[in-house]
């Protein structure tokens, strides 16, 4: 395993005592479950200690000693970037509770700031080998910042809350530099699908960025987004559940009294736990049922949290306000409605109030993931109990059987804990047993294995036949070695963005006379056969290429020039009848995208949009290419979305329809050499045989062997490769294959 470098806001332990201060591991699940992985992998843990300014000598020591490196932040630091922006900006905004930002305080500096002094510590650190995982909403420029200086660090990053539809995270004056900060990143982790989601089409929105499912292709790299549920640690809280000690301390929660069933709620005192709906649920079940009055008793333990943030001041006395009308409104002498605990409780108290509650509450406004949810679920050995999870947690993508709830409906969430006080045992065991199974599964370990599993997939090594970027002349050496006959070269050339540079409009990419020349030049010199391979129309090939001796394939290779001259058709009783359709479509949209323009082929439509916008351009294209998936879910067509371009052709058409009878013509011992900077292209090198010489050309993912860095580099090796070919015929016979 390699040295991982874990990066956190703070670190898992807690400092006590002043004179002599002593040092000791946090007990939280996600402390705990990092731990593993910082022991296992002999790596450091990078993070906050916790106090203010520099630690001393003797703190300093034992942090060294636990492999801890400390990050030191001045009281100011922790204000600005922790309490004030992190805190008070960030965390509502991720939230979707917006009216919670303040509209005075953003402190952004101090952010940016300490994240370099997050990343200045990492690169401290840093070694060859080494992974570096950060944490979290409090750090998201470090990926970039550690990425600018050490271009080839292996870097993931992990954020613990949602990530919100890109509406509200658009709404962020910093959102270009958190976005890039992240992706600096190979590796960005969420809890579910959906934030995964909300990312992909926030960098589309805002950065005009192109992202295929899971990854997006930023600065030559490919950035993986995933999706990495976190667990808890399912075989501990079960341990802790059977404990008789935990066991007696669960039974003792009910002795004495007339209560016969616990309604359980523990969070942080959090503005984003939804608290106060939940207790306005609870008296509204204790005003229309008062059946239940005396039986029924609701447990709240709230964790003090945040409490220097303004937010959290206000929101704590409107929580204890709300619990002393209900049990002033519903209590009696013997009976007090909500045990209201304002405190941290111990593992051991925790477990116990899980094992004792029948029913446990867990209904955020939002939440990444909920850790109380799997928590309650690890801890019910007996397989009974029913969890009410509001649908609006991360953990709702996971528990099913949950009875899921609209926090923000007081009535429909009293109705819920109705509906479990009613719910039969064999309905309550039966949801039970499947959550617990997927909890103890899916475990926190689970989790910190997948994620750095996804790291290391990322960074594999290519296949010793990738060979990478090479220059025109490397690449002629493995075409045409020097000094050697030549073999027969048959070369297949996409186009556009290959031969020619990208323009703003399709029809201005007519070739220079360099481009004619060298093209006239190959078709003319022994032992070479060329293709032009293009999406093109076909009469565009015929126009600019008809008097070369060369192959024409239009289309994607729907229509290629037979040797008569004639254009003919590959898939000849291909349905055309949707084209006017989709072209009426797509002309529509180009009424209201000033600068795109839709053009329309034999067998296919492109609606391009390379002279819009990338930010309007890449939200108007991924608009149509759905509407488009829709309107033509039955039709015999793909939808296909291609550099600045949506395009939609007859089902069946790609590039493979030219290259696999080039490949199955080929003489022994001939070279195919394929050349092409886009998807499309992607379909011919996948068509060849493995020993042909695949090359992409510029950036982005590829099955190719070779990359060449631009058009000019491809220019220069088909000039080289003339050369050398008109060089060597003159010295060596020429094993011409018969065509
Ligand atoms: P949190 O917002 O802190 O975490 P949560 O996932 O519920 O929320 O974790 C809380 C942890 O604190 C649990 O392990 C729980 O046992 C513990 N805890 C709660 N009340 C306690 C008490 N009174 N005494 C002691 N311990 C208590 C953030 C995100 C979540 C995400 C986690 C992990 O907001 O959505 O699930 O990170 O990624």
């Amino acid at each position: 395993m390699r040295r991982v470098l874990l990066v956190s806001n703070r670190l898992p332990v807690t400092i006590t005592g002043d004179a002599s201060p002593s040092l000791t591991w946090s007990a939280g699940g996600l402390a705990t479950g990092l731990r593993r992985v910082h022991a296992n992998s002999n790596g450091l843990w990078i993070g906050w200690a916790g106090q203010h300014g520099p630690p001393d000598a003797d703190v300093n020591a034992q942090l060294a000693a636990m492999r801890l490196v400390p990050v030191s932040l001045t009281r100011e630091d922790v204000e600005a970037y922790y309490e004030s922006f992190s805190n008070g900006v960030l965390w509502p905004l991720l939230h979707y509770l917006m009216d919670r930002i303040p509209a005075s305080a953003h402190d952004w500096d101090s952010y940016h700031r300490v994240n370099q002094l997050f990343a200045d510590a990492v690169l401290a650190h840093l070694q060859p080998d080494d992974v570096v995982w950060v944490h979290d909403y409090q750090l998201m420029l470090v990926p970039e910042m550690i990425r600018r200086r050490a271009p080839h660090a292996r870097i993931g990053f992990f954020l613990h809350v949602p990530f919100p539809a890109p509406e509200v995270f658009s709404t962020l004056p910093w959102r270009d530099e958190m976005l890039l900060g992240l992706l600096g990143a190979d590796v960005v982790g969420f809890h579910t699908l959906g934030y995964l989601r909300n990312f992909a089409q926030t960098l589309q929105k805002v950065l005009g960025m192109e992202v295929d499912m899971d990854r997006a292709l930023h600065g030559g790299r490919s950035v993986h987004l995933g999706a990495f549920p976190i667990g808890v640690e399912a075989e501990e809280f079960e341990a802790l559940a059977r404990h008789p000690d935990v066991r007696a301390r669960a039974s003792g929660m009910l002795e004495g009294s007339s209560t016969e069933c616990i309604i359980l709620g523990v969070d942080r005192l959090d503005y984003t736990k939804g608290i106060p709906r939940r207790l306005m649920a609870i008296d509204r079940l204790l005003e229309r049922n008062t059946s239940l009055h005396g039986r029924v008793r609701m447990i709240q333990v709230a964790v003090p949290s945040r409490e220097k943030v303004p937010a959290y001041e206000d929101f704590h006395r409107q929580v204890n306000e709300l619990v002393g009308r209900i049990n002033s409104r519903h209590g009696t002498a013997s009976w007090v409605p909500v045990h209201y605990l304002y405190r941290s409780v111990s593992r051991e108290e925790l477990v116990a109030m899980y094992v004792a509650a029948d029913i446990m509450l867990v209904t955020p406004l939002r939440d990444g993931m909920n850790l109380v949810a799997k928590e309650y679920v690890a801890s019910r050995t007996n397989d009974d109990g029913v969890l009410i999870l509001s649908e609006f947690a991360g953990a709702a993508e996971e528990l099913g059987e949950a009875v899921l709830v609209n926090p923000y409906d007081v009535a429909g969430v009293a109705g819920a804990i109705q509906r479990a006080l009613d719910m039969s045992s064999d309905e309550r065991v039966r949801r039970m047993r499947a959550l617990r199974d997927r909890v103890r599964r899916f475990d926190i370990h689970h989790w910190a294995s997948s994620f750095l599993a996804a790291l290391d997939d990322a960074l594999e090594v290519p296949s010793p036949d990738v060979v990478g970027t090479v220059s025109a002349a490397q690449l002629l050496d493995v075409v045409t070695p020097a000094g050697v006959a030549p073999a027969p070269v048959t070369l297949l050339l996409d186009y556009d963005g290959t031969l020619v540079p990208h323009v703003s409009r399709p029809e201005l990419a007519t070739p220079d006379p360099e481009l004619r020349a060298v093209l006239q030049s190959l078709a003319s010199a022994p032992g070479i056969r060329v293709a032009v391979v293009s999406g093109r129309r076909s009469d565009d090939l015929a126009r600019w290429f008809s008097e070369l001796p060369i192959g024409l394939h239009a289309e994607h290779g729907f229509t290629s020039r037979a040797t008569d001259g004639t254009w003919q058709a590959a898939l000849a009783s291909a349905d055309l009848t949707w084209i006017p359709r989709v072209a009426t479509m797509m002309e529509e949209f180009t009424a209201r995208v000033p600068g795109s323009i839709v053009e329309r082929k034999g067998a296919s439509v492109a609606w391009h949009w390379r002279g819009v916008d990338p930010g309007f351009g890449a939200t108007r294209a991924r608009e149509l290419q759905q509407h488009l998936s829709v309107v033509l879910s039955n039709a015999p067509v793909q939808v296909l979305r291609g550099d600045r371009v949506v395009e939609v052709r007859v089902h069946g058409v790609s590039k493979a329809l030219v290259a696999r009878p080039v490949a199955a013509a080929c003489a022994p011992g001939e070279r195919i050499v394929a050349l092409g900077n886009d998807f499309t292209d992607e379909d011919m090198f996948k068509a060849l045989p493995p020993e042909a010489i695949t090359v992409r050309v510029g950036p982005g993912e590829t099955c190719a062997r070779y990359r060449l860095a631009s058009v000019r580099e491809v220019r220069r090796f088909l000039a080289l490769l003339v050369r050398r070919h008109a060089a060597t015929t003159a010295t060596h016979e020429l094993e011409v294959a018969p065509r």
